[in-house]
């Protein structure tokens, strides 16, 4: 049976690939990245990295031909220090991918075939607006949902907002950080955003709870855990596996997965039981102590233990090292936690360890953040929607204070409800690599009624697109302002270093001809991106001329100090006012007022825990095909323990296809690499290979894509976040025909 959108491995077509007359791609061969061309010769212009959303402030720099050589980090920016990760330093592969989109693109039926066929802008733009208007108009603008991860999400959440819908979403929320900006706000008020707070400089004891930092480049983040490295601090990692942080630990706690909370209760025991809190900054700035010193009383590092498998005495001597260090002391909050479906109150337990401490406002635990508010370009107010995504929700999940990325494939499967999604626009997203449940989203996708998607490479999400719109890259465009909360404040420009490739656009001129279309002029008057930006910049006391010369500006704190002053009361934005140990929200809502364990289920026989994360040289599935960070890797490996790989006798580099608990098998094989740093219950894998669009001519049939072996998603019920490391594969030696 055909299907409505038959899924188009964008191959063959001859459509991407990148020949601008003459000209051979600059630097793609025969020069290393890591070379130091003489860049002192070079012209040098602003931007901001999009190869992840650390966001770092760089300088693009151009050789006399007018070809982007290098990104160097900015010296002034906190963010990077003036280096940048080496993805950052490979971001000049997404310019020089010779597999980019180059054209529109619109899906035709050739010989009862579906296929893409080259189609001008006007054409491109034209289809989009009309079908959009048709969507619009049968069903209401509610309708359209707008899938974004990055800036370009930025310029279509505007348009989308102009047409009459709030339903935008990104993966970043349900699919990343959002319990834990539910279980913060929860407890002290504030959620933590990007970059998170943290004085991990000056810390004397920092607890990494699965968060990888050196795997996990958040490259400001791991600069300063060197730092405080180098300082004599201490690192406490909990991790299953044997993680780059854990090397670099004075303990290192292989926690059995998924019991996190059990220790997170035994500390917060050990810091009553011993005394070890800080007793002035509980009594002065919480509620609910006694009630949490009463839950957790028979929760003792002999109960954890029979749990977590860490021994008692290391959980108490690992405790003591916090409480000693505080309030120089942090318990990382992390970041992507959609773990096991109780990630909200596996957050609220890391909040209330640190709010025991009396980090909160202390040199060494959290500052107080401070952004620029840049002002918005005027335009008419948006209209107001009939609908949004909370009603998508009908009540489910109350503490979600976001889109749920994934309900919005709900609602596109669910076409009858009042509340159903039919047009998809998608810019900067790989959805069936990115939202779990790949089955959900492909039955989504064979229901949406248009999809328009927006991106650089021929990821797999533009097989599903009606019209594919060719974004140019970061090194390429102008774009919003950055304005991220630091310790000082700062903006960040970001503009062109050389002319867009092919027919390439940057997301803020196709946002304006489709409001052009829509009628909706009134929302982008404007005819170049810099006058906003020139606008903008005006209010802020600065300009255009002379950001392109700082590329990053710091203006003074206008909040207060950094830290808590000794002689204030702090102030928590929680219904009382102060750091909430104990949560009636939470009860009200028929939640538990303080984190408890609860078992999940073991992998069964002969099966292992999926565990994933990230390699330094690469972000998710979007660089998987960068040429310069494949050179450093270029396919991902499954981590074996030699108990498991003696047990089904593999040897390392063999190839192996999993399979699910689901009875899903990867497509794809992928090799093993036997490790003692991976426990002998887990297997562990680099998300973001896997790749099977054919286009994608240096990552195509690489390794596995972890999201296809994540079948089970275990729902958080607080906040809607999405967990996904209650999968378990087996391994197949022989592929299955
Ligand atoms: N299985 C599994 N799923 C996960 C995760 C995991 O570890 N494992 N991690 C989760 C987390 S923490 C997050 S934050 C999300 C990330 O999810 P995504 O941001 O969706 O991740 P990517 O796979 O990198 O997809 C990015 C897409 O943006 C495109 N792109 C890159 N640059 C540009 C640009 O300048 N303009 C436009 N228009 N497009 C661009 C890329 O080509 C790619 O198609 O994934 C989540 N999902
Ligand atoms: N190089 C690189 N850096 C990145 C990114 C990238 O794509 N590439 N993406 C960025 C983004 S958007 C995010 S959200 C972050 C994500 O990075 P983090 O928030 O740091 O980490 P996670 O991906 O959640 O966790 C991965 C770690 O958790 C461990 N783990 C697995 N199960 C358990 C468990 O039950 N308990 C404990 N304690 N640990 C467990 C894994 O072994 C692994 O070491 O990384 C950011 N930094
Ligand atoms: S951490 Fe690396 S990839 Fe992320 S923004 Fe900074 S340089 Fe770019
Ligand atoms: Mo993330």
């Amino acid at each position: 049976m055909q299907s409505r959108r038959d899924f188009i491995r964008i191959s063959a077509l001859g459509i991407g690939g990148i020949t601008l007359g003459s000209r051979t791609i600059p630097g793609l061969f025969g020069k290393s990245l890591f070379d130091n061309p003489v860049v002192s010769e070079m012209k040098r212009y602003p931007t901001y990295c999009e190869v992840c959303f650390w966001k770092c402030a760089a300088w693009s720099h151009v050789d006399a031909e007018g070809r982007i050589q290098k990104i160097i980090g900015h010296d002034d920016d906190p963010h990077c220090n003036g280096r940048l990760c080496p993805r950052g330093t490979g971001g000049l592969g997404m310019y020089e991918d010779p597999d980019r989109l180059m054209t529109p693109l619109i899906r035709v039926e050739e010989d009862g075939k579906q296929t893409f066929r080259k189609a001008s802008w006007d054409e491109a733009l034209d289809l989009v607006a009309k079908r959009l208007q048709e969507l619009s108009a049968t069903y209401g603008p509610e309708s359209i949902a707008l899938f974004n991860h990055g800036s370009a999400g930025h310029h279509f959440s505007h348009l989308l907002k102009a047409m009459g819908s709030v339903n935008a979403s990104a993966p970043s929320y349900a699919q990343c950080r959002g319990p834990r900006e539910v279980g913060f706000k929860l407890t002290f008020g504030q959620v933590m955003g990007s970059p998170e707070p943290l004085d991990i400089r000056d810390t004397k004891c920092l607890v990494l709870i699965g968060s990888h930092l050196g795997e996990n480049m958040h490259n400001g983040q791991v600069q300063e855990m060197a730092d405080m490295i180098d300082k004599g601090g201490d690192i406490i990692t909990v991790d299953p596996r044997y993680s780059i942080a854990a090397g670099k630990s004075k303990y290192w706690l292989p926690i059995k997965p998924a019991t996190d909370i059990a220790l997170l209760l035994a500390w917060i025991n050990v810091l009553i039981e011993e005394k070890l809190y800080d007793v002035d900054f509980v009594q002065k700035n919480t509620i609910g102590f006694d009630q949490l010193a009463h839950h957790v009383r028979q929760m003792t590092p002999e109960w954890a233990y029979g749990i977590t498998t860490i021994k008692p005495d290391l959980i108490r001597k690992t405790a003591r090292l916090m409480a000693a260090a505080s309030p120089a002391a942090i318990i990382h909050p992390g970041r992507h936690v959609t773990w096991y479906g109780d990630d909200t109150q596996r957050s609220r337990a890391i909040a209330i360890l640190n709010a025991l401490l009396g980090n909160w406002g202390r040199r060494g635990g959290f500052y107080f953040p401070e952004k620029v508010k840049v002002p918005d370009f005027p335009h008419p107010p948006y209209p107001k929607p009939k609908w949004g995504w909370r009603e998508i929700l009908d009540g489910k999940y109350p503490f979600a204070a976001l889109s749920i990325a994934n309900t919005f494939l709900d609602a596109t499967i669910d076409e009858e409800s009042p509340y159903a999604i039919h047009g998809w626009i998608v810019a900067g997203t790989n959805l069936p690599y990115t939202i779990p449940d790949v089955g959900r989203f492909e039955e989504a996708a064979q229901k949406a009624k248009f999809i328009v998607v927006v991106d650089t490479m021929p990821m797999e999400i533009t097989g599903y697109a009606d019209v594919i719109l060719p974004e140019c890259t970061y090194l390429e465009r102008y774009d919003e302002l950055r304005t991220s909360p630091h310790r000082e404040p700062y903006i960040a420009l970001r503009m062109p270093a050389a002319e867009p490739l092919g027919e390439t656009k940057p997301a803020w001129w196709m946002t304006k001809e489709l409001g052009k279309r829509l009628g909706l002029e009134d929302y982008f008057q404007y005819a170049d991106f810099t006058e906003v930006l020139e606008w903008q910049l005006e209010q802020l006391g600065s300009s255009l001329d002379e950001m392109k010369k700082l590329g990053i500006k710091k203006f003074p704190r206008k909040s207060g100090p950094l830290y808590q002053p000794d002689n204030e009361v702090p102030w928590f934005n929680t219904p009382s006012g102060k750091v909430e140990l104990y949560s009636a929200q939470l009860k009200e809502a028929g939640f538990d007022p303080i984190p408890n364990y609860t078992a999940h289920p073991t992998p069964p026989e002969g099966f292992y825990r999926l565990n994933y994360g990230r390699a330094p040289m690469h972000t998710f599935s979007r660089t998987s095909n960068n040429p310069y960070l494949a050179d450093l890797m270029d396919e991902n490996f499954v981590w074996v323990h030699p108990k498991v790989a003696s047990k089904w006798s593999l040897e390392n580099g063999q190839e192996v296809w999993l399979k699910n608990q689901d009875g899903i098998v990867s497509d794809l094989p992928i090799k093993v690499r036997i490790t003692e740093r991976i426990r002998w219950d887990s297997v562990y894998m680099v998300h973001g290979f896997g790749h099977v669009t054919k286009k994608l001519t240096q990552a195509y049939g690489k390794g596995v894509s972890d999201t296809q072996m994540i079948t089970n998603v275990m729902d958080d019920p607080i906040m809607g976040g999405t967990g996904m490391r209650g999968n378990f594969v087996t391994f197949i030696k022989e592929q299955i025909s």
